[in-house]
C-alpha cells in the first residue's frame, strides 16, 4: 500500500506539471483578483495556471480587517462572489459582510473547479522575456527561496503573465528594473501605492487594471501600486472587478494572436 499511494502522488503531480509547462495564461499570486481573474478565462476556454508562494492560496482575504474574519464589499462585488456561492449578508442597499473563510476557500474551490490549475508553495522569482514580448514565469520551490538555497529554477511558457502579487507587484518589477523595460504608466515605471482612501483607490484599482507591457498584466493591489492608486483597506470590491476586467482585457488579446 505504502508503494501504490507514493506512486500515485507522483505520478499524479508530474502529470499535472507537466500538463502545465505551456499554458495559455500564467497567473502570479493566488489573491482575490488573481483567483477572480483565473476562474473567468478558465471558463474561457483558456489554459491556466495559477502559482501562489505560500501553503494556501487566498492571498490577503483570510484574515479579514485585523483579523476579524469579516470583509466588506459593495452590491457588484457581492454579485461576483454569488457566482462563485459565496453568501454575502447586507448591511444596507449598497454594501454586504463577507465571513472572510468562506470567500477566500471559495474564491479557491471556483477558480479550480472552472478548470485553472493551482500550483500552491511555489514561488515565481522570474519572468521570461523574448525580443520585446514577456512570454513565461521562471518559478522555484518557496521553501527553496524561504531557505536561501542555491537551486536553479524551472520555466513555465505562457502567452500572457499576469501580475496578481499585490502590494509589491513583483513581477512588474522585475519586468521594469530587471529587464528595463518601459510599461504603460505616466512614467514608464512603477509609481507606488498611496496611502488610504477607500473610495478612490476601489474606483482607481479598476481604472488601473490593464496590459501593461507585451504579453504582461497587473491586476488588483500590483495594478494600484504600479499606476500610484490609493490603498483601501478590508473591502474587496475592486479587486474582484479588477480580475474580472483583466480577464477580459487578457482573452480579447489571446483571441488576436491564436
Ligand atoms: C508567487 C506570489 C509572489 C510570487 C506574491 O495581495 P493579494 O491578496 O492580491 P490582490 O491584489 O488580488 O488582493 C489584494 C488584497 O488582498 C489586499 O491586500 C487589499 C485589498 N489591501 C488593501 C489595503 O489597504 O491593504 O494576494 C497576492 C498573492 C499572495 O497570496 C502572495 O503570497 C502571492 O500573491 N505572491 N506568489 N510568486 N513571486 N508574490
Amino acid at each position: 500500500m505504502e508503494e501504490k499511494i507514493s506512486l500515485a502522488i507522483v505520478r499524479s503531480y508530474f502529470k499535472k506539471l507537466e500538463n502545465n509547462l505551456a499554458v495559455d495564461v500564467a497567473i502570479v499570486g493566488a489573491g482575490p483578483s488573481g483567483l477572480v481573474a483565473a476562474r473567468d478565462l478558465a471558463l474561457a476556454g483558456l489554459k491556466v495556471a495559477v502559482f501562489e508562494s505560500k501553503l494556501a492560496p487566498g492571498g490577503g482575504t483570510w484574515g479579514g480587517g485585523m483579523l476579524m474574519n469579516e470583509v466588506v464589499v459593495q452590491n457588484d462585488g457581492a454579485a461576483i462572489l454569488h457566482e462563485f456561492g459565496i453568501t454575502t449578508q447586507p448591511i444596507d442597499a449598497e454594501y454586504h459582510t463577507v465571513d472572510s473563510v468562506e470567500m477566500a476557500s471559495g474564491l479557491v474551490f471556483g477558480a479550480r473547479k472552472a478548470g485553472a490549475v493551482i500550483f500552491n508553495a511555489v514561488k515565481v522569482e522570474d519572468i521570461v522575456i523574448h525580443a520585446g514580448t514577456v512570454c513565461g514565469v521562471v518559478i522555484n520551490s518557496n521553501p527553496v527561496a524561504y531557505m536561501g538555497l542555491h537551486v536553479d529554477p524551472i520555466v513555465i511558457m505562457a502567452r500572457a503573465v499576469l501580475d496578481g502579487t499585490g502590494h509589491p507587484s513583483e513581477i512588474i518589477s522585475k519586468a521594469v528594473n530587471k529587464a528595463g523595460v518601459k510599461i504603460d504608466s505616466p512614467t514608464g515605471g512603477i509609481l507606488g501605492e498611496k496611502p488610504m482612501w477607500m473610495e478612490d483607490g476601489e474606483r482607481t484599482t479598476v481604472e488601473n487594471t490593464k496590459r501593461l507591457y507585451p504579453g504582461l498584466y497587473a491586476s488588483g493591489m500590483a495594478a494600484n501600486n504600479v499606476q500610484g492608486g490609493f490603498r483601501m483597506g478590508p473591502i474587496f470590491g475592486g479587486m474582484f472587478k479588477s480580475g474580472r476586467k483583466i480577464a477580459k482585457i487578457i482573452a480579447d488579446d489571446l483571441k488576436q494572436t491564436k
